[in-house]
């Protein structure tokens, strides 16, 4: 209980921004005024700068103009209230939770665009399971970027000290810098079969979506992946940056054509007022957004949870207000 309530904090936390750019100026709008075509057009226009995108904007507006038309809605708080429901019930219950495979290892593929926050969110992924009692193998698949080794490097190494004695090491594969990086991903999971490691990540190097050699070279990674583990891998996980706003939606599309992306995380949430980028990915894909990052530190990870989220958009805060 004591970690969810530490999670929805966090999540309440790292919405600060968006909630002060969204809910914060559409409650004091709404509140008092008669819900008429003019307030409507300023919902309209928060949504969009929260960058909710046009098309769930249209989508959340048409229903306010219709409840309103039917009679259902005729005051401004009431339109907040109707938005609430109606961004919870954009995400029909689905399974969010990491796929694990049924004999371990599990091998989770992690990829996004240069600087998304990969390996970052590789560590945080690493704490979570390790706190789950799992021991866990990074796989230093950038040989790309020098110092990219070296950083994931320093993540295993300070995951496996602060976890104490008798807790699950975070052990790292690693290759030569410029070499091939399915070499490292091979590697990585023969060395996860032969040591018992229950949970294997491979970090990969930023690729823009538009680089096709780059993104054919993901694809080798993600095959050479299941040549040594059959299965594998069994969540290929899509790092977007929270503040990339629409851009992040081409991603999404070009990254799963060429990998098949499982799952999205959604980095750097509390760095943007762009929480609302949430629900235009909603709207664009059914590709499951399965974690949040709201910060930088290990903990900083939350699984996404919609109903959460929408009331950590629209919380009252007294410390917002104060900021
Ligand atoms: N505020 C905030 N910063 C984050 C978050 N996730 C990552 N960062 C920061 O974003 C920067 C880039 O993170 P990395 O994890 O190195 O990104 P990357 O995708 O591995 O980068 P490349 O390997 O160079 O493509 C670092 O300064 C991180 O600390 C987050 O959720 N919130
Ligand atoms: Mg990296």
């Amino acid at each position: 209980m004591a970690l969810i309530k530490g999670v929805l904090s966090k999540v309440r936390s790292g919405l600060r921004r968006t909630r002060q750019a969204l809910a914060a100026p559409l409650r004091s709008v709404l509140s008092g005024r008669t819900l008429d075509e003019a307030l409507i057009r300023e919902i309209e226009a928060a949504l969009i700068q929260a960058d909710v995108g046009v098309a769930a904007t249209r989508r959340l507006v048409g229903s306010i103009r219709e409840a309103r038309s039917s009679g259902a809605l005729t005051r401004g708080e009431d339109a907040l209230e109707h938005l609430k429901a109606e961004l919870k019930a954009m995400w029909p219950s689905a399974d969010r939770a990491l796929r694990l495979a049924d004999t371990p290892p599990t091998v989770i593929l992690v990829a996004g665009i240069n600087g998304s926050g990969k390996t970052t969110t590789t560590a945080k992924l690493a704490a979570m399971l390790q706190a789950q009692g799992k021991s866990v193998l990074l796989g230093a698949c950038d040989t790309f970027r020098a110092g990219a080794v070296k950083q994931l490097e320093v993540w295993a190494h300070r995951l496996t000290e602060r976890a104490g004695a008798g807790a699950p090491a975070v052990h790292l594969v690693r290759g030569a810098e410029g070499g091939d990086p399915a070499a490292v991903a091979f590697d990585a999971c023969d060395a996860a079969v032969s040591r018992g490691v229950d949970v294997v990540i491979l970090d990969t190097a930023g690729r823009l979506h538009t680089q096709d050699p780059l993104m054919r070279q993901l694809a080798k990674i993600r095959d050479v992946a299941a040549k040594r583990i059959p299965g594998a891998p069994h969540e290929v996980l899509l790092v977007l940056d929270a503040t990339s706003g629409q851009n992040a939606l081409r991603q999404a599309a070009v990254f799963t054509d060429a990998i098949d992306v499982t799952g999205i995380i959604l980095a750097k949430l509390d760095g943007t007022a762009r929480g609302g980028s949430v629900v235009a990915i909603r709207q664009a894909t059914d590709i499951p957004v399965k974690f949040i990052g709201v910060g930088e530190t290990p903990e900083d990870l939350a699984p996404f949870d919609p109903d959460a989220f929408v009331e950590a958009l629209f919380a009252t805060d007294d410390a917002d207000r104060a900021a």
